[in-house]
Parts: C-alpha cells; structure tokens; sequence
C-alpha cells in the first residue's frame, strides 16, 4: 500500500479487505473509479503505464504529418492540417494531466520517454515520404484510433475516460479530413491516384498492428478487460477497424492490399490476413524506420523548450507572490 492509499484506508477507518471490496464492487457495477479513491497498485501502475503511452503516441504522432506542414500544396490544407497536429498536442496535454491523477509526475514520464524506458505507439516510426500520407494517416490511424478509443470512454477510470470524450470528437473530424483530402486526390490526376494507392499499401499492416499484439499474445489484455480499463480485446478492435474499413476503401477506389481479405457470411466479418507479428515487435523494440528519428526529435525538442518552462515557472511564482501581497496584475 502506497503512503496515500494508507493515509486513505486511516481515514474511511477501512482494512484493505474492505477497501479491496468496495474497488471490486464499483467496477462490477460499472461504475468509475475517481483519484481519490482507494484502488489497487496494480490498476494504478496498469493506468499509468497505457495512459503515458498513450500521452506519448499523441505527442510523438505530430511528427509524421508535421513534415507537411510547410510543404503542403495550398493555403487551405495548410491551415487544416497545423489546426489537426495542434489537436493532437491537446490530446497529449488531456492525458498527461490524466496520468497526474494517478500520482504520475509529467516530468518524469517525459524523461522516461527520451530515454526509452516507456514506449508510443508504433504507428508513428513510419515516414511520410508523399502528401497522400497525411490523408492515409487520418483515413487508417485516426480510423484506428476510434476503433480502439470510443470504448475507452467507456473505462473503468474517470479521468481518462472523460479525457477520451473529447478526443474521439476530434479524432472523428480528423479521420474525416483524411478521407476527404483522399477523395480530392483520386478525382485528380493518374499520378495522384498512384500516390494513394501506395499510400495505402504502406500504411496497412502498420495500421492494423496499432491494436496490439494478437490476443494469445497479449499479457496485459486479461487483467486490464478484468478491471474494465479496456473494454474489447485488440483482435475484436482490429476486426471492428477492418470490417469499417472496406467499404470505405471501395467507394474511394483503392486496393487494401490483402489477397486474403474477403466477406465471410458465416462470420459476419471481413477474414483477411495475419499482420507481420515480428514487424511489430521489432518497431516496438526500437527497431522501427523512424524511431530514432523521432526520440531525437522529441529530445531536442524538449532541450530547446527548457527556457520557456524556466519562464513559466518563474512567471507562475511572480503571479503567486503578487496574488500574496493583495496586488492584482
Ligand atoms: N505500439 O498486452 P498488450 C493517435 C505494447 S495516438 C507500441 O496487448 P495493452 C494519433 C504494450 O504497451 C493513439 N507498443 O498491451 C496521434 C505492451 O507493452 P508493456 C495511441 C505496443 O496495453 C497522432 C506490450 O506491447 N493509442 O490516435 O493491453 C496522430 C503487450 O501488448 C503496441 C493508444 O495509446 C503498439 N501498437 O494493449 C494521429 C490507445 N501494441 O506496456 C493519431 C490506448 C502493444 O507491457 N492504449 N504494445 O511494456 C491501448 O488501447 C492499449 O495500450 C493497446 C495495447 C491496445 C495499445
């Protein structure tokens, strides 16, 4: 028991079988748990681990799209897609304070990040090499994200699933722009439609091992889905993202390239084939195309931000002294 849940667990004048009760008992009915309640370590660690993850991914994931931003071939899908990057740095911002919750100290999961101790999605150690990426990114990743996002609103934890309300509407509008500026492409020129095909073909398998490992072999699947963190398990989620996304891929015109991919009746469900599971770990591992690319990015970044976090807080404690002495600014 941490100092906090035993300073708790004094004031309720509750054994841990009681409050371990009353956790078990607010999950079953389904209801949330709140940062000043009593909970297990283990949620806690759990929670912290997925939502700084999570944090990261939306912070490490302004990258990929962010290379267009000064290269984008108008003035409007300029300004679409900074306001898009600049929403996901309000994600990052949502779950960060999520995790502070929990206890997390945002400082610290940011070390932990650019020193490779706590990971982000493997999404985003893919390059960006041709315009039609942006619009791919928003049609699968951000379709991805809604898969896997619109049940979190749903988790058991307060804080984090009220942070996912908010995002998922955006999410949705992104995924929209995407599909949208890929629309424009293919009514366009033959080299246009070639872009988006390779596109396409690129982004697929990476986007369908966003869900995470297959089920057999997904160690924290159980537990979390026990304690209703997660709400489906990644192969549901993955199929749910394939099934939405065939249709969508017809009307537009492009080929997801699977040659195993067809309807299957019985099912009720598109069958299609197995993502490369080695690829996966590999990039998760470190060993993607753009992974060191993106920590020494994040790194830098984050070195030549120092002055402006200096500031703040020497800003914040001039406020605080003023507010102190009764002077208004
Ligand atoms: N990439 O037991 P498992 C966005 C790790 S950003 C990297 O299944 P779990 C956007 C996993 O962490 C959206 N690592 O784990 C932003 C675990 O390692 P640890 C990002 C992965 O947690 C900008 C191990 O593999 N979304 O939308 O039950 C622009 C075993 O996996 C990955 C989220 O973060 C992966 N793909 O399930 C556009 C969603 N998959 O921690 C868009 C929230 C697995 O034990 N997170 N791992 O060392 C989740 O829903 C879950 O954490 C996951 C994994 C489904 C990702």
């Amino acid at each position: 028991m941490t100092a906090e849940q035993a300073a708790s667990s004094a004031v309720i004048g509750a054994s841990g079988e009681e409050l371990q009760e009353h956790f078990d008992a607010t999950i079953a009915r389904d209801q949330r748990i709140e940062p000043r309640d009593w909970m297990p370590e283990g949620y806690r660690r759990t929670l912290i681990r997925q939502v700084a993850q999570h944090a990261h991914s939306e912070i490490i994931g302004m990258q990929p799209e962010g290379e267009w931003i000064t290269r984008a071939p108008s003035l409007r899908r300029k300004a679409i897609l900074f306001a898009k990057v600049q929403d996901e740095a309000g994600h990052g911002l949502y779950l960060y304070s999520a995790a502070e919750t929990l206890g997390a100290d945002r400082a610290d999961l940011t070390e932990r990040l650019i020193e490779g101790r706590q990971k982000y999605s493997s999404i985003f150690n893919y390059p960006t090499p041709s315009f039609a990426d942006v619009g791919v990114i928003g049609w699968f990743v951000d379709g991805a994200a809604i898969c896997n996002q619109v049940p979190l609103c749903r988790s058991s934890y307060g804080p984090y699933a009220r942070a996912m309300v908010r995002i998922c509407k955006e999410e949705s509008f992104h995924q929209r722009q995407g599909y949208e500026l890929l629309m424009t492409m293919m009514r366009g020129t033959e080299a246009q439609r070639e872009m988006v095909q390779d596109a396409v073909n690129r982004w697929w398998w990476p986007s369908l091992m966003m869900f995470g490992p297959p089920d057999d072999n997904s160690p924290n699947s159980a537990q979390s889905m026990a304690w209703k963190i997660k709400r489906h398990s990644n192969d549901e989620l993955r199929q749910r993202f394939v099934d939405m996304t065939v249709p969508q891929a017809e009307k537009l015109g492009v080929t997801l390239p699977d040659p195993e991919l067809r309807w299957n009746a019985e099912r009720g469900h598109h069958d299609f084939g197995t993502p490369d599971w080695d690829e996966l770990m590999r990039v998760i591992k470190g060993d993607g195309p753009c992974n060191a690319e993106r920590i020494q990015r994040r790194r830098a970044a984050h070195e030549e931000g120092t002055w402006v976090r200096e500031a703040a807080a020497v800003y914040a404690a001039k406020q605080a002294a003023r507010a102190e002495k009764g002077v208004t600014a």
